[in-house]
């Protein structure tokens, strides 16, 4: 039978027909002349519309970008030589991180409406230029969502599995970093294309491989292994492996390319493999040197050193006057507003804790996937040398690494975004406890926190994810205070656990990525398992977790000045915890509950809690802020897309108000009320109802009576007046 696709039309723009608006000249193979865009305009708009994001606070990506400029550059110029170029080529970025440099390519292109106006809101809130590729807000220009290094090349296999199904002519090109190289889904695509292609299951592939030897932290080889084996390899696997010295030699760099698409069509057999040595953050010696390679912009918020930076791109050139001018726009400084409270990071309490911990004997080793710098376990790797391991960008190979390590004996402290922990960690998470080998965890950017990198790194289901394996508690962490105590007692349980011959339980501890208080108040209990009582209220209780503590804190502050009266319950251990502490200070609250999350209201904390509190026989009226279904999408703060979402202060406002006005219609609440202000059983309350049913029945006789009473009374006397007036007649 033939098997044909869905009728689906490409949602991808035709490539532009104008010259690039800033063109340079290079020679193909056969010396013709072709304009192509000029890889300093392309980096100078990278470098302003990254400014242009910093100064609204969002962090952005230079040297990623800069080490494709050429590379991508070129690849355009070929691929868009034709109009209907999606169907001449499938262009797969793997490299999320770098995709504001195919923006800024492009608008010298004049791509869509791609210009200078469009990328200036790059990142923010309104832009479908989000941080990285996302198909889902501009499927004009991005045919797959990437960001998840090493997600996106695989799934180009399947777009060339389907052409070859199909019989179509594309060719699949896919650009790939060598620090996504380490993830175990682009080794598996390393080996299943040469694989497939001799097989004769895939359409023609070419794959550009940037080698910098640089990841997010450093040096490929020098913090963790050498990737060059690996690369190495590629033409053992049966690729056709082409190496390109400089990869910022335009010029060679198109001529390469084009032959090696020509190659890879006349043999689909033969996939291609371009080994192309990039230099991270090329164009600024400063971040070339550096051994991030300028990961992140390197400029701060207006800052003048803008004007240098393009004069260094530049070189000897003039720098065009449009770019002066933005620079010029970006420069100029708003007033400075402070919220006068003292904030720090929550990661600063994770190195406290394990540092404390290992001072007091334990044997933490911690074990890290290139995000050590942003998850707050760096300045334990720098005291514990010895207790560190590098294990390069691959999550899930770090968390099987760990479970090894504690079936040894050791408590191993392993760390990435929430994004990647809790999806590429779930099955050796689950594997961790099925072994009895339990693991901490800390899985930063927890939901909207990481506002500026967009959707795919925006892991809204941490909690749902994880929630249900056994043997594993989530701790979703609001203060530093809350980290260094929490994971030290973490480390000390599994220890005692375990050396009392038991299995002991995995801790993951999720945290937010901006400014917090270092403690929500002062003289709280911190044990384990245990909620937080923040603020007193009979009116209503709001529960919270995470990062959107300081929202229900802040709502009990603005509902106070109505007079109401909320009870803040910071509530961290949410798959477990003593939910009859909970359930107690919400019969104190009139049983009316407003639960606030940073998670999908799916199997959030708010559905976790509410079925635990159902179990425990407690009515509530109920008001669940979470998010509802949506994916998220790039914002220059965590806050503008908590108000989008509806889980700012104002929105938890409203919720509580709305309860606490409303009398509340569920019956079993009442009885709850009942049971709790008269310290009575749930069958005594029934009892007492009835009675003060009865007692409203008696009473409404009586009255009913004394009408009837009154009434006769009067009508007795009326008749009386009569007769009487007769007699006197
Ligand atoms: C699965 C996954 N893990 C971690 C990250 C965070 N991250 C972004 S870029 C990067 C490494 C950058 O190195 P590389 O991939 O070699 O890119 P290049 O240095 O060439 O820009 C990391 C770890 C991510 N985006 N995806």
């Amino acid at each position: 039978m033939s098997l044909k696709p869905l009728n689906i039309q490409t949602k991808l723009l035709n490539a532009p027909t104008a010259k690039p608006l800033f063109p340079v000249k290079i020679k193909d193979a056969k010396g013709n002349e072709i304009d192509l865009a000029n890889p300093k305009a392309t980096r100078s708009l990278l470098a302003l519309m990254d400014l242009a994001a910093v100064n609204g606070g969002a962090a952005c990506h230079w040297g990623g970008p800069s080490a494709m400029t050429e590379t991508w550059t070129a690849l355009h110029g070929i691929m868009f030589k034709h109009a209907d170029w999606y169907n001449h080529f499938n262009f797969v970025n793997d490299i999320g991180h770098a995709e504001n440099g195919i923006y800024a390519l492009r608008a010298v292109l004049g791509f869509g409406d791609l210009s200078i106006e469009t990328l200036k809101g790059f990142r923010s809130l309104n832009s479908k230029l989000t941080g990285h590729g996302e198909s889902h807000l501009y499927p004009e220009g991005v045919l797959l969502s990437n960001g998840p290094l090493a997600s996106a090349f695989p799934q180009a296999q399947g777009l060339a599995v389907a052409d070859k199904v199909l019989g179509n002519q594309r060719v699949t090109v896919c650009s790939l970093s060598d620090g996504a190289a380490m993830e175990g889904e682009a080794k598996e695509a390393m080996s299943a294309i040469p694989g497939l292609a001799q097989a004769g299951k895939i359409n023609p592939f070419v794959l550009l491989l940037s080698d910098n030897n640089t990841k997010l932290s450093g040096r490929i080889d020098k913090d963790a292994f050498s990737m060059e084996p690996s690369f190495k390899a590629f033409k053992t696997l049966g690729w056709k492996v082409v190496e390109v010295e400089d990869a910022h030699d335009l010029e060679k760099v198109y001529q390469v390319l084009e032959k090696c698409i020509e190659d890879a069509k006349s043999n689909a057999k033969k996939p291609v493999c371009i080994w192309l040595k990039t230099i991270k953050g090329y164009g600024i010696k400063a971040t070339a040197e550096a051994t991030t390679g300028g990961h992140g912009f390197p400029l701060k918020a207006y800052d003048e050193k803008i004007h240098d930076f393009l004069k260094e791109l530049w070189g000897d050139e003039e720098v065009p006057a449009e770019f002066t001018a933005w620079a010029n726009e970006l420069t100029v400084k708003p007033e400075k507003k402070s919220s006068g409270v003292a904030k720090e990071k929550i990661q600063v309490g994770i190195s406290k804790g394990l540092i404390r911990a290992v001072k007091a004997g334990y044997p933490v080793f911690s074990i890290s996937s290139d995000l050590q710098g942003s998850t707050g376990t760096s300045a334990f790797q720098s005291e514990f040398k010895e207790h560190s391991l590098d294990m390069g960008v691959a999550e899930s190979n770090m968390i099987s690494t760990a479970i090894g390590m504690s079936k040894a004996g050791f408590i191993p402290v392993v760390d990435t975004f929430a994004a990647f922990g809790v999806t590429k960690g779930n099955l050796p998470l689950i594997m961790s406890s099925l072994s009895q080998a339990p693991v901490i965890a800390v899985f930063s950017h927890t939901g909207f926190q990481d506002a500026a990198d967009g959707a795919s790194h925006q892991s809204l289901t941490y909690m749902s994810a994880l929630a249900s394996v056994p043997h594993l508690n989530i701790v979703n962490l609001s203060t530093s205070r809350e980290a260094d105590e929490y994971i030290y007692q973490a480390v000390e349980k599994i220890a005692k656990d375990r050396e009392a011959g038991l299995d002991g339980e995995s801790y993951i501890f999720f945290l937010g990525r901006e400014n917090f208080v270092s403690e929500n108040k002062e003289g709280l209990d911190y044990s384990l398992h245990q909620a937080q009582k923040l603020t007193e209220g009979r009116d209503v209780a709001i529960v919270a977790t995470g990062s959107v503590v300081p929202k229900a804190l802040k709502a009990a502050e603005l509902l106070s000045q109505e007079g109401i009266s909320a009870t803040v319950i910071n509530h961290p251990f949410v798959n477990n915890t003593d939910y009859t502490q909970i359930a107690s200070w919400i019969k104190n609250s009139s049983c009316k509950v407003v639960t606030v999350e940073d998670h999908q209201m799916i199997a959030g904390m708010g559905a976790q809690l509410t079925h635990q509190l159902k179990l425990l026989g407690v009515e509530f009226d109920l008001i669940s802020h979470a998010v509802k279904g949506e994916f998220g999408q790039s914002a220059y703060t965590a806050d503008e897309l908590y108000e989008k979402h509806k889980l700012d202060e104002l929105s938890i406002v409203r919720s509580a108000r709305e309860l606490a006005q409303k009398k509340t219609k569920n019956i079993n609440v009442l009885l709850g009320l009942v049971e709790e202000k008269f310290g009575i059983n749930k069958d005594e309350a029934i009892k007492k109802l009835e009675d003060i049913i009865h007692l409203i029945e008696a009473s409404e006789i009586k009255d009913k009576a004394t009408k009837t009473a009154g009434m006769l009374f009067n009508t007795a006397h009326s008749i009386l007046d009569q007769v009487k007036s007769k007699i006197q007649k």
